[in-house]
């Protein structure tokens, strides 16, 4: 259990879907995230800054500018931050193999964990052209699904003040529809099939905001999740093991702790 003012160290921190430039992104979440987090390594693995939602109107507010602030801080105090390009960001894969303030930027990369396994560390919307509902995903960036993110904040500013923890109401939504199931399912074996394809043990990507860590018969199917539904990191310990953490359950724990003291 994390106190107000502990930092847990791991090994390598995975984090994606950030989408910084929307109302939906939970920037505040993050924030408490990157306070109590340390890492040797760091990866960004997409769809960090939304340019297509910034494109259409500037949203800029302080916290965003805050988390940006803070990355950049891990990496001028040594951390390795590497960042992959998702397809709302990337515009940044014009500079594939540059440095930003510490920053590398990489189309994809292998991670080797400390157990000797080694990941391919991918976006993933490379793969939405043989995935069978992409119908379904081509809904992630648009419209109905902005207004589902602002639905969700509204909802969660309301529940804060009523003294209710963080809830994905879009996450919520996703695993009830039948359609959202059978794409997620199609997702992770056309990842599983790349790292396959790539010999290397396993695949940690992001894109479809669903957080999972799944063994595909001898492939392992990582997701870090998102920062506008559910909240998640994805950590390396330092004897290897991967976890997702999700964050507004530890904010609750932490809240409820504090309460009863
Ligand atoms: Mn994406």
């Amino acid at each position: 259990m994390l106190g107000d003012g502990d930092v847990q160290r791991y090994r390598a921190i995975w984090l994606s879907d950030i989408h910084l430039g929307t109302r939906g992104c939970q920037a505040e979440m993050l924030l408490d995230f990157l306070k109590h987090t340390e890492s040797d390594v760091l990866y960004l693995v997409g769809d960090i800054v939304d340019g297509w939602r910034l494109k259409k109107g500037w949203y800029w507010p302080q916290a965003h500018n805050d988390v940006v602030q803070k990355i950049l801080r891990r990496a001028r105090k040594g951390a390795q931050v590497f960042m992959i390009p998702g397809n709302h960001d990337e515009a940044f894969r014009d500079y594939i193999g540059l440095q930003f303030g510490g920053v590398t930027i990489l189309e994809d990369t292998i991670h080797t964990a400390a157990d000797g396994k080694r990941y391919l560390v991918i976006h993933g919307d490379q793969f939405d052209a043989v995935v069978r509902y992409a119908k379904w995903l081509a809904f992630v960036g648009d419209t109905a699904y902005t207004f589902l993110l602002w639905l969700n904040t509204l909802l969660n500013k309301a529940r804060r003040k009523l003294g209710f923890p963080y809830w994905s109401l879009s996450a919520y939504l996703k695993h009830k529809t039948k359609k959202a199931v059978e794409f997620i399912g199609d997702y992770e074996t056309a990842l599983t099939d790349e790292a396959r394809r790539r010999q290397v043990d396993g695949v940690i990507c992001g894109h479809i905001h669903h957080a999972e860590i799944r063994d595909m018969d001898g492939v392992l199917y990582v997701n870090d999740g998102d920062w506008v539904e559910s909240c998640t990191a994805l950590v390396e310990h330092s004897d290897g093991r991967l976890e997702i953490l999700r964050w507004a359950d530890i904010v609750a724990a932490r809240r409820a702790v504090k309460a009863a003291a």
